[in-house]
């Protein structure tokens, strides 16, 4: 997952303008040279505490300074979490991911953060967090716990950042990204499409990401959810085919990531999110809540898997010989 080679702002937008059926064609064969073929992996979130986060995002449900009706909730219990992330693991996840709305976590709050990591990895699931900046000493802790992923986006362009932010720069974001990869720990890092940015803002928020010095791991591609007292409620609605050409140009320039459609899946019909498992995305946010607002219900799309023959990484497929067995019973290829 290293860097062999520069990105440049030219290579990647030769790559997004080229024919639409050869982006994705061309994103599709590296997804079967890096991945097993109609195979996703399932995260689960929970929000661990929720809202008067002192940053002012201008997306976020969860800002102090965004008046949205939120129903804010201290660090829940440590009891709370292991319910459900029982419940998630029932549920086929493979996955947990905690989210808490602070500009970063008080040294007071590590030994039950801690716990939780634990008592998560116990039910077996892969553990994430999600809390804001992290101190180097802070970012041990988490990996000594056993934290697998860290999420910490860059959400958009270096340039276009400060219409979004302004009480922490993207400096302190890629100075974070830093403290957790030196820990040890997975890097769990996207963006946001639909804040009022250019496509180049979208092409250079890639850049970012392609050139940090490993690529992550994990890179959720949000879609704004539009939410009313932020200052982004009335936003233009993105084009699903410029969507659907980030996620390809993602899968071609970060070939071994795992590209997650995280939020606004709500709002994207079965047709579009199916092109965009095309174009590289393998993994996605499944359970009726991400943290603030809702995700389609699990029903939903579990009946979007049977339709498109997915399976999730939770079945017994876990070699590529084993998904051709599946292949050669689902999936013929003959003309
Ligand atoms: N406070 C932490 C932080 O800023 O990193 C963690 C929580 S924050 C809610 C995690 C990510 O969720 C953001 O970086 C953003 O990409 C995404 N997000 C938050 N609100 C969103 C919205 N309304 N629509 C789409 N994505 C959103
Ligand atoms: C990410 O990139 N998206 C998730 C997760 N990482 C933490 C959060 C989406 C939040 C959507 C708006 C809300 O529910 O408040
Ligand atoms: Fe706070 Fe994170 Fe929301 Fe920004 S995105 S306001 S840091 S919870």
């Amino acid at each position: 997952m290293s860097t062999n080679q520069l990105w440049t702002i030219d290579k990647i937008k030769k790559i997004i303008n080229k024919p639409f059926f050869d982006l994705l064609f061309i994103a599709q064969n590296i997804h079967r040279k890096n991945f097993i073929a109609n195979k996703i992996q399932i995260s689960t979130l929970m929000s661990i505490k929720t809202g008067l986060c002192p940053e002012d995002c201008k997306y976020c449900a969860q800002s102090a300074r965004n008046n949205t009706g939120l129903k804010n909730q201290q660090l829940v219990k440590l009891e709370q979490v292991i319910n459900a992330a029982k419940k998630a693991k029932k549920s086929g996840a493979t996955r947990f991911c905690m989210g808490a709305a602070w500009r970063n976590p008080n040294d007071r709050d590590m030994p039950l953060l801690e716990q939780m990591i634990k008592n998560v990895k116990d039910i077996g699931l892969e553990t994430c967090m999600t809390l804001g900046m992290l101190s180097e000493q802070q970012a041990n802790r988490l990996a000594k716990a056993g934290l697998d992923f860290y999420n910490h986006n860059l959400d958009t362009s270096p340039e276009f950042y400060h219409n979004i932010t302004t009480t922490h720069s993207y400096q302190d974001r890629l100075n974070s990204l830093d403290i957790v990869r030196k820990a040890n720990i997975k890097i769990c890092s996207g963006g946001i499409l639909g804040l009022g940015e250019t496509i180049d803002d979208r092409i250079n928020l890639l850049l970012q990401l392609a050139n940090l010095p490993k690529q992550p791991e994990s890179i959720p591609i949000n879609m704004l959810v539009k939410i009313k007292g932020t200052p982004l409620a009335n936003n233009n609605n993105i084009d699903p085919f410029e969507f659907i050409r980030i996620v390809a140009t993602t899968r071609i320039i970060m070939p071994k990531s795992y590209i997650r459609l995280a939020a606004g899946r709500e709002y994207m019909n079965e047709q579009t999110q199916a092109l965009c498992f095309i174009a590289g995305a393998n993994s996605i946010f499944y359970g009726e809540k991400l943290l603030t607002t809702s995700n389609p219900s699990c029903k939903r799309d579990r009946l979007l898997f049977n339709k498109l023959n997915i399976v999730t990484e939770s079945n017994l497929i876990n070699t590529v010989s084993e998904q051709q067995s599946f292949n050669d019973k689902y999936y013929d290829a003959s003309i």
